[in-house]
């Protein structure tokens, strides 16, 4: 299997979040593909690549124009006021639509565009977020395209992350939706796509993204919101709406799930993945769900992600894996590889 990586991600590199009152370190951090790469080339799973530049056209596909145009540019306007410290915003209006919205956006204001483009105070704006966001955009399409030309799975080694960025909003450790934007490149070339999410959290953005689509269907196992971020969506009765009425599928999951409960609810997502019928699966590959893992309450263990990668493999599709989040850094790297593992070996 190949895998696709840029040294490209190092230039983001997130300072300190905001989180419960306070400012924490970020967990978010270059060295997490670091020693997922370093893993890669040890155990011998295939060739490293380099991706393929797709110029902004398919993440246009996806996210909304203004909102692309501002993540570009937004840390050097911000910078011109605030040097030295990462963009995050403080104030948050999402209630203000229409007129007053318009005249609010038309002042240029970097607070007031902050505040409309991001939903979190964990999601900071640094000097290189927007070049790696643009890179792991094309890491993910490079996958994709290298699963469209025939090979059996590719392995899209991103970050910044991308599941919890929506058409017009930012958050969750995410900027541009990597995996959305590969899923919908593969879609415009006539391809019918299925998207598995196993990161612990919901994926909120690709759910929105998909909502109201019967075209591309969007399955995910989660940490019930109730207890967990991102707190507002993942809800089992978020089912679609309108042409998408039945094509979004969650999954929420009690705290401490280990592999039993885990394995349940995978079957039900295979379930649905099988009547859906894709020609091709992507995975939303999140390690987050490791008992070690900084910010998660499941009980996952190690030789449970080379059972995920096998169950998966059980579907029989092509399949592109896209990274998503993980933060136990002892630990990721061997969690990872044993999901591909799992995969190639079943
Ligand atoms: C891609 C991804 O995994 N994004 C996750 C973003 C989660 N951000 C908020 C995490 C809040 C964790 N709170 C519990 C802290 C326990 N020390
Ligand atoms: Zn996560």
């Amino acid at each position: 299997m190949k895998t696709f990586y840029t040294a490209g991600h190092t230039a983001h590199v997130p300072q300190e979040e905001f989180e419960a009152g306070r400012m924490t370190p970020a967990v978010e951090v270059p060295a997490r593909v670091e020693t997922v790469r370093r893993r890669i080339a040890e155990r011998k799973l295939g060739p490293i690549v380099e991706p393929t530049d797709y110029g902004l056209a398919p993440a246009l596909r996806v996210h909304n124009s203004e909102f692309v145009a501002f993540l570009q540019t937004a840390h050097a306007r911000w910078a011109q006021d605030h040097p030295g410290v990462d963009a995050i915003p403080s104030v948050f209006a999402p209630q203000i639509t229409g007129q007053r919205r318009r005249e609010v956006m038309a002042r240029d204001s970097t607070s007031a565009r902050l505040g409309q483009y991001c939903f979190d105070t964990g999601t900071p704006i640094t000097q290189g977020s927007w070049s790696a966001a643009a890179a792991a955009v094309n890491i993910a399409l490079s996958a994709a395209q290298a699963v469209r030309l025939g090979d059996a799975a590719a392995f899209a080694l991103a970050r910044p992350p991308g599941h919890h960025a929506s058409t017009t909003q930012f958050g969750g450790y995410c900027y541009l939706n990597n995996i959305a934007i590969a899923a919908q490149f593969l879609t415009d070339t006539g391809a019918r796509c299925a998207i598995i999410d196993v990161d612990y959290h919901h994926g909120n953005g690709t759910q929105e993204i998909f909502y109201a689509r019967d075209d591309v269907l969007f399955v995910s196992l989660h940490a019930d919101p109730a207890f967990a971020y991102p707190v507002y969506w993942g809800f089992a009765d978020e089912i679609g709406r309108a042409r998408g009425e039945g094509f979004n599928l969650n999954l929420p999951l009690p705290i401490a799930t280990n592999w039993q409960g885990y394995r349940e609810a995978l079957a039900a997502a295979s379930a649905r993945i099988r009547s859906f019928s894709p020609d091709i699966l992507l995975v939303s590959l999140g390690l987050d769900t490791f008992a070690l893992d900084p910010i998660c309450r499941f009980q996952l263990q190690s030789e449970d992600y080379l059972r995920l990668g096998a169950t998966l493999a059980e579907l029989r599709k092509p399949t592109v894996f896209v990274f998503e989040g993980g933060y136990n850094l002892e630990h990721l790297a061997e969690n990872t590889v044993n999901v591909l593992e799992g995969f190639a070996a079943a």
